[in-house]
């Protein structure tokens, strides 16, 4: 990926949204609050204000002006046809009710997009709006092939198939680390399968679904989990932390939404390019509390830039549940809070998933703009091999996402109830996975590691003197203590 050419872009525009932020904020911002300072307008219209008697600033460049008991019959006038005030971002009506936006005002949850029921019956009536600022129309009978419908839910199986080994793989005790996708199947593959494969793609961890829709294959996960020679990573990261320039997939990063302002930055750099793209950056609702998070939506609304932010609110953070970690109904209004059209999703139903990305992408590239989309789904796995989620939360929670609001088993009950797919095309797809995956293990478990002189390389273009210093330490040491050190690790 010409990801050199996409940083150095990105730079640009963390500069440029630098510069508006710094720009907003010395006009009037949040500075000390004693409302002796003019709101943040520009300062042409700055130059011709005047202040009434209760400190509200007033624009004859502007319609609007702040309405005050001392007025003049003039400004009651005034006031009786302008019932509001002209501020940057759009007309802003008066009240005399001295309400505080409250929780209790948010009590009415955003409702949840979604297209099959729990039985994998599609529902409802025959079309639904979703509208942001142009009205973007699609269809709830979900207008999708039959080809592209079969590819999700074989992809869905797979990575099924893929996690269930590579996590027995981990337990057996030949992979150091793994990370299931186990009850969110769906967002990863019907994410990929509205997109084109041109749009970049930033993920966080649990997405590997992406890739399965995007070909890259059994062997070259197996040869990033097991850190061997061919890994495009070269055995430096953990299990898990795919990339591919080929596939236009970011390689994943474990420090959280580390990849949200970078999306950003992406997409403003596709955006000068004119590209027929978007980026796509998934995160989940633990990292929508980083810093990172709020800049990054900020920064692509301001600079208008073609990104969906998809978070997969999937109740957990480790072990830390959505309730202890936001106030707010959920990521949804957040993203409506930095003026960025907004979604909430069944993330269990594929083909909500679908129809929802299809939308953002198109309102992101045709429009210029950057959309977010919660999905609500549920972490049925462990956060990791590292964690015991039965320590934190009840059984019968797991159970019930796992049965009940099974993603895969409810879009196969709409293929199935199409006459696409029977229980024969079931197990023989299940075990033929099965079977390459094996040998897919087998294989990459057989490759060469990376040599021990991979870990100096690829970031300076000549080894610095300090590098070069430790290289030699370490085969030192790996020569005095040769038990303590992997023997198929070439020196
Ligand atoms: C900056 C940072 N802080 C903390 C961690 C440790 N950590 C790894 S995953 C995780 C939970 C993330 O939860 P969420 O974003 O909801 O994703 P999920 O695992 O639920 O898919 C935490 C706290 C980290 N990797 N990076
Ligand atoms: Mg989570």
């Amino acid at each position: 990926m010409a990801s050199g050419v996409i940083t150095r872009k990105s730079g640009a525009m963390m500069a440029t949204a630098r510069y508006l932020t710094r720009r907003n904020m010395t006009h009037g911002g949040s500075c000390c609050g004693n409302h002796h300072h003019p709101p943040p307008f520009e300062r042409k219209k700055q130059q011709s204000c005047s202040r009434s008697l209760l400190g509200f600033w007033r624009f004859n460049s502007t319609k609007a002006s702040a309405v005050d008991v001392y007025s003049s019959d003039e400004d009651v006038t005034n006031t009786k046809h302008h019932q509001g005030l002209d501020f940057p971002g759009g007309h802003v009506s008066y009240t005399h009710s001295l309400n505080f936006i409250s929780k209790s005002s948010t009590q009415n949850r955003v409702p949840c997009y979604r297209v099959l029921d729990d039985n994998g019956v599609v529902i409802g009536g025959s079309s639904s709006n979703i509208s942001g600022d142009l009205e973007c129309q699609i269809q709830q009978q979900p207008l999708i092939s039959q080809q592209t419908a079969l590819k999700m839910y074989r992809e869905m199986v797979r990575l099924q198939v893929m996690d269930t080994i590579f996590y027995e793989a981990q337990r057996q005790g030949r992979l150091s680390f793994y990370l299931t996708s186990t009850g969110e199947e769906a967002i990863s593959v019907a994410s990929a399968a509205a997109l084109s494969s041109d749009d970049v793609v930033m993920p966080q961890y649990r997405e590997p679904g992406v890739l399965l829709w995007r070909g890259f294959s059994l062997r070259e996960f197996a040869d990033q989990c097991f850190g061997n020679k061919d890994d495009y990573g070269k055995g430096r990261q953990m299990p898990i932390h795919y990339g591919s320039n080929k596939l236009n997939y970011f390689t994943v990063s474990s420090p959280l939404a580390t990849q949200i302002p970078q999306a950003a930055g992406v997409a403003y750099a596709l955006k000068m390019e004119k590209k027929d793209a978007c980026v796509v950056t998934f995160f989940g609702d633990g990292s929508s509390s980083e810093g990172d998070f709020h800049a990054g939506l900020n920064f692509a609304a301001v600079t208008e830039s073609p990104v969906v932010f998809v978070c997969r609110n999937n109740g957990w953070a480790i072990s830390t549940n959505v309730s202890e970690q936001f106030r707010s109904d959920g990521i949804v209004v957040k993203g409506q809070a930095y003026g960025i059209d907004s979604i909430r999703v069944d993330g269990n139903d594929a083909l909500a998933v679908y129809n929802s990305i299809r939308a953002a992408r198109q309102m992101a590239v045709n429009q210029g703009k950057p959309v977010l989309v919660e999905f609500l789904t549920y972490r049925v796995g462990h956060h990791s091999t590292s964690d015991d989620s039965t320590k934190y939360r009840p059984m019968d929670e797991i159970e019930h996402w796992k049965v009940t609001r099974n993603p895969v088993s409810r879009f196969r009950k709409w293929v199935e109830g199409n006459g696409w797919w029977n229980e024969d095309e079931e197990s023989e797809l299940r075990s033929a996975t099965r079977k390459q995956l094996l040998q897919a293990i087998q294989a990459a478990e057989r490759t060469q590691k990376p040599s021990l002189k991979e870990m100096f390389s690829d970031v300076y273009d000549e080894t610095p003197s300090n590098l070069r210093e430790q290289q030699e330490q370490l085969r030192e040491i790996i020569k005095r203590h040769p038990k303590d050190y992997p023997s198929d690790i070439p020196v």
